[in-house]
């Protein structure tokens, strides 16, 4: 089945549909995710996967109240989300084979590490399609938005030129600024303890409404809207 479009004019489309960000990894990229969570186990015959992003308000961060960064949140999942299947919808229309990644849930059960997961780690697969390194927090952080990003994806069933992983690093060498300042110590440098995060830093508030109530751990990065110079 010959290629019916470049790269170029997939990036074109997917900036068209709102998206900041997108970059391309080759399948053979993801020999190291964990068993289970490959992008084969989603799409069989997935060849290549696009990593979509746009940028989250920055001034949602000098918000006292939470619920105005919970707004863009909702907001943007659901963007990410509808941007995926319509970028799948264009990519199906070349004659490819395409399906979208969530931005969000459903996640997996995955009982061997005791852990919630995406059916692939959306911020592992952004630094495999060069859009990014991952920072102490285990947040993705991009030269242009920092780790004030929101992500999806496409599965597609067609090798397409990958992007060159980021020359950068996503840290302030020795910074633990992320580590230090979590209130409830979830986070190793490595990986997350899900359970104390997510009773922490999600849910009602004061007898309120479920909202996103923490993100101290994105805030507090000196590289969090940006990557300085
Ligand atoms: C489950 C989940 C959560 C859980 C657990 C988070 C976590 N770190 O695992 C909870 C509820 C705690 C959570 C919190 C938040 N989340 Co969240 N979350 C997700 C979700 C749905 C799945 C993430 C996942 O699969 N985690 C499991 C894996 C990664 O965990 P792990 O055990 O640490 O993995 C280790 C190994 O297994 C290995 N590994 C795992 N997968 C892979 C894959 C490959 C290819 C490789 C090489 C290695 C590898 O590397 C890790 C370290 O060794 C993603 C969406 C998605 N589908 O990716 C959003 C996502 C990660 N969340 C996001 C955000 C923004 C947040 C919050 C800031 C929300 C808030 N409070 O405002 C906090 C931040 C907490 C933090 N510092 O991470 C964004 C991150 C954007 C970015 N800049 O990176 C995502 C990508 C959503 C989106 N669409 O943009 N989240």
């Amino acid at each position: 089945m010959s290629l019916m479009i470049s790269t170029v004019a997939i990036k074109k489309t997917a900036s068209e549909l709102g998206a900041d960000l997108c970059g391309i990894a080759s399948v053979d990229r993801f020999q190291e995710a964990p068993k289970g969570f490959h992008p084969t186990d989603v799409l069989p015959a997935c060849k290549s996967v696009i990593i979509l992003a746009s940028r989250f308000l920055k001034s949602t961060l000098d918000g006292k109240s939470t619920v105005p960064y919970t707004t863009v949140r909702d907001e943007l999942k659901t963007k990410m989300n509808r941007m995926a299947v319509k970028l799948s919808e264009y990519l199906e229309e070349h004659k490819m084979t395409a399906i979208p990644m969530n931005s969000t849930g459903p996640d997996e059960w995955d009982a061997e590490s005791g852990k919630f997961r995406g059916i692939i780690s959306l911020k592992h697969a952004a630094v495999l399609a060069g859009l990014g390194k991952m920072g102490k927090n285990t947040l993705l952080v991009n030269e242009q938005f920092g780790n004030m990003i929101w992500l999806s994806g496409v599965f597609v069933g067609e090798n397409l030129e990958a992007d060159p992983i980021a020359p950068y690093e996503g840290c302030i060498k020795n910074c633990t600024l992320c580590l230090d300042s979590c209130p409830v110590k979830a986070l190793d440098g490595i990986s997350i303890n899900q359970p104390l995060c997510r009773n922490y830093a999600f849910g009602e508030h004061n007898g309120g409404e479920w909202r996103i109530k923490c993100y101290i751990c994105r805030k507090v990065c000196p590289n969090c809207t940006g990557i300085r110079k």
